[in-house]
């Protein structure tokens, strides 16, 4: 078959650069490794900035979102036993929007279908070829038979283990990385959120964060070690570790229940420049990975779309220059969020290797921040995102 653009991957990234360009006229085709279900099976980001929310809305996706979304204007730190909000919207005049990535995914998928778009789920083996011609080709195997796509441009957006950025040679890309020694063990349950706002909390025993998908649906997680195993966590030891992180007001009003799932993420932070090859593109974590501290993966997921929208569109339009810049201005904005995400991070975990300075460092990089509204305000307009240019 022949398309304008081959889309590889059908997470937010891929499903959201599908709609821009189908309403921009843009003809494209999403190949994708899994099956929706299993897609739609992983649990992941929580929280979207303006930023993400507006472009859900210019691809006509925003409905539920708006409907069912919990828009908020604070976020609390805990530290020292004691929590602290941050007034988001007071500091910046911005909110955030609570609303799960299964839903954004679920939605793109419902609007996709309706739109009748070229789709194929369960595609294997997908291999790239010829993208730094003019005439770049994607093959694929579905159902014991190879496909080709030819198509104008390649858009890479199939996450940190995909195939994309596997194909650029290793003398046209440099990356950097940073891995944490730790994890992030997650659990989401049928309960009441514990809290109306998020809460991080810093404790010595490790970082814990109370997070939520809807007034009757939480998400929780706490630092585990690497070496743990998910299966050696019980809901009952997971409510216990989770209540010895949390001040004993909060954890006596926490509302505990079976796991809808649980499961361990590692935390990197990652950046792989550029992010064109000629007629491949990539986009979200294809082309970066940030720890979620900063509730930033989906979100940059998004701008970069954003920006890759903007530069495609301008391209079929005959204007000069659209992609050439779609690098370096995707690139501005993810180095500021891998920074806040990595100073997040840092601020809020336990280092096992840190020593008594380390700690100290923290404590008073904390107390500072309580008591400085300059502080507040740093961190709060890049917990909201920074701004598109
Ligand atoms: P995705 O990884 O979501 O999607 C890539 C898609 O490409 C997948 O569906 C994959 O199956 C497909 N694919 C891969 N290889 C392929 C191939 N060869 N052929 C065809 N298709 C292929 N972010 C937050 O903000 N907060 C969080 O709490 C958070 N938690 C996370 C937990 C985990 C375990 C992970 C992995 C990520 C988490 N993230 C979080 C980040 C996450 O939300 C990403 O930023 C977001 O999914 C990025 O979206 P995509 O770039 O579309 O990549
Ligand atoms: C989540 O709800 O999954 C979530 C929220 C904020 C984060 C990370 C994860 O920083």
């Amino acid at each position: 078959m022949k398309t304008q653009v081959a889309i590889i991957g059908a997470g937010p990234a891929g499903l959201l650069l599908g709609q821009l360009l189908a309403k921009s006229g843009i003809a494209n085709i999403v190949l994708e490794q899994r099956s929706p279900e299993y897609v739609l099976g992983r649990i992941r980001a929580g929280v979207l900035e303006q930023t993400a929310v507006d472009l859900l809305d210019e691809a006509g996706v925003g409905a539920r979102m708006h409907r069912e979304g919990l828009p908020h204007d604070g976020v609390e730190l805990c530290f020292a036993g004691q929590r602290h909000r941050i007034d988001l919207h007071g500091l910046t005049g911005k909110r955030v929007m609570v609303y799960g990535q299964t839903e954004v995914t679920h939605d793109l998928m419902d609007a996709r279908t309706a739109a009748g778009l070229p789709t194929v789920y369960e595609a294997q083996d997908v291999r790239l070829e010829g993208f730094a011609s003019d005439t770049p080709r994607v093959h694929y195997e579905k159902d014991g038979v190879t496909h080709t796509v030819d198509c104008d441009f390649i858009a890479g957006c199939d996450g940190f283990h995909g195939v994309c950025r596997a194909s650029v040679p290793a003398e046209h890309i440099t990356t950097h990385e940073k891995v944490y020694p730790f994890g992030w063990l997650g659990l989401l349950s049928d309960t009441p959120p514990v809290s109306p706002e998020l809460i991080y909390v810093h404790h010595e025993r490790g970082f814990a964060l109370c997070s939520q998908r809807s007034k009757t649906r939480s998400r929780y997680y706490v630092q585990c070690s690497l070496q743990d195993d998910v299966a050696q966590w019980s809901d009952d030891a997971f409510w216990e570790e989770l209540k010895s992180r949390l001040p004993a007001d909060t954890a006596a009003q926490l509302v505990t229940g079976a796991s809808l799932e649980k499961s361990i993420a590692p935390l990197r932070s990652f950046v792989a420049e550029p992010m064109r090859f000629g007629r491949l593109l990539l986009a979200g974590d294809a082309a970066h990975i940030v720890p979620p501290t900063g509730a930033k993966g989906l979100n940059l997921a998004a701008s970069d779309v954003g920006y890759l929208w903007q530069g495609l569109t301008e391209h079929y339009r005959g204007g000069a220059g659209g992609l050439d810049h779609y690098s370096e201005r995707a690139l501005a904005r993810i180095w500021k969020a891998e920074r806040f995400s990595w100073w997040m991070t840092s601020l809020m975990h336990r280092f096992p290797d840190t020593g008594s300075f380390g700690e100290r460092m923290q404590q008073a990089e904390l107390a500072y921040l309580f008591g400085s509204t300059a502080a507040m305000t740093v961190l709060a307009e890049n917990y909201v995102g920074l701004p598109m240019r």
